[in-house]
């Protein structure tokens, strides 16, 4: 810990191609930030070379865990440390190189100097958008956030966008026992259930870059898992049932 108010969390399975560059673009964007890398013991080295950038770097450190376990619990471990270690904000970043970390600045501007408690990197506001993607990956982005907006009857326009300035504080409560999602369903849950508590969310436009290097681990099983509980909180909110993980 540095005294930095910001924790970028860049979570990392098999970004061996890719890890160093992000961070060098980070160092550049927002030299203040303090970062934690969180790795599964990603089988291609990402975990050494994550040790190597630390040992040079004093704003940068490590979190090793032994096996995959997911993007979601990655990212609640490093926000459980955020708020132990009293950051004000924490920033979401994946490590493929997806996200601009030129972005930062401004978003974070956007936390602590307009007052938001959520800043969304978005793809699909005005002035948002996706460079390189087949049209079938973009129809299914479009289309699952625009079911998901209708189902959970939010106003967000990219509830599976991975790039994010959260005020630590609003995390309070959201942990493990309550966001039980794994891939792109962690980021529509933790987005709605935040929108739901009436905090400021603003989504800010960014310009999203498909992978360079490295293969996503995107996979059916994925868009099944935010499709079945999309639908099915969505069904809990038009019958008048508890949400769950909220108190009736
Ligand atoms: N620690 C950890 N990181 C993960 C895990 N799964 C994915 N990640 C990382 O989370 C970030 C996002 O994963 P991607 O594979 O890019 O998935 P995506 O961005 O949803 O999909 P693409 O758009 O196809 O890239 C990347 O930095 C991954 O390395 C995991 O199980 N554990
Ligand atoms: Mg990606």
């Amino acid at each position: 810990m540095t005294g930095a108010e910001s924790l970028i969390v860049l979570p990392t399975y098999n970004e061996a191609e890719s890890l160093r560059g992000v961070l060098a673009r980070i160092r550049v964007a927002v030299p203040d930030a303090d970062v934690l890398i969180v790795d599964d013991a990603s089988p291609d080295g990402t975990g050494r070379i994550a040790d190597e950038l630390a040992a040079g770097d004093p704003g940068v450190r490590v979190l090793h865990r032994p096996a995959k376990d997911g993007l979601g619990s990655a990212y609640l471990a490093g926000f459980a440390l955020a708020a132990a270690e009293g950051y004000r904000f924490v920033v979401e970043l994946d490590a493929d190189g997806s996200h601009d970390p030129g972005e930062l600045p401004t978003m974070i501007a956007l936390a602590s100097d307009e007052g938001a408690d959520l800043v969304i990197g978005s793809r699909w506001v005005a002035g948002g958008t996706v460079v390189n993607w087949p049209w079938l990956r973009r129809a299914i982005s479009r289309s699952g956030n625009r079911y998901a907006r209708w189902m959970l009857r939010s106003r967000l326009q990219d509830l599976t966008a991975g790039f994010r300035v959260y005020r630590t504080a609003v995390l309070a409560g959201l942990d493990g026992a309550v966001v039980s999602s794994h891939g792109y369903c962690f980021q529509v849950e933790l987005a709605w259930r935040i929108e739901r508590r009436g905090r400021r969310i603003i989504e800010h436009p960014i310009a999203f870059v498909e992978r360079a290097t490295g293969r996503s681990k995107m996979h059916a099983g994925i868009v099944g898992e935010a499709l079945w509980r999309v639908t099915a909180w969505g069904v809990a909110l038009r019958s008048g049932r508890a949400v769950p993980g909220e108190a009736p």
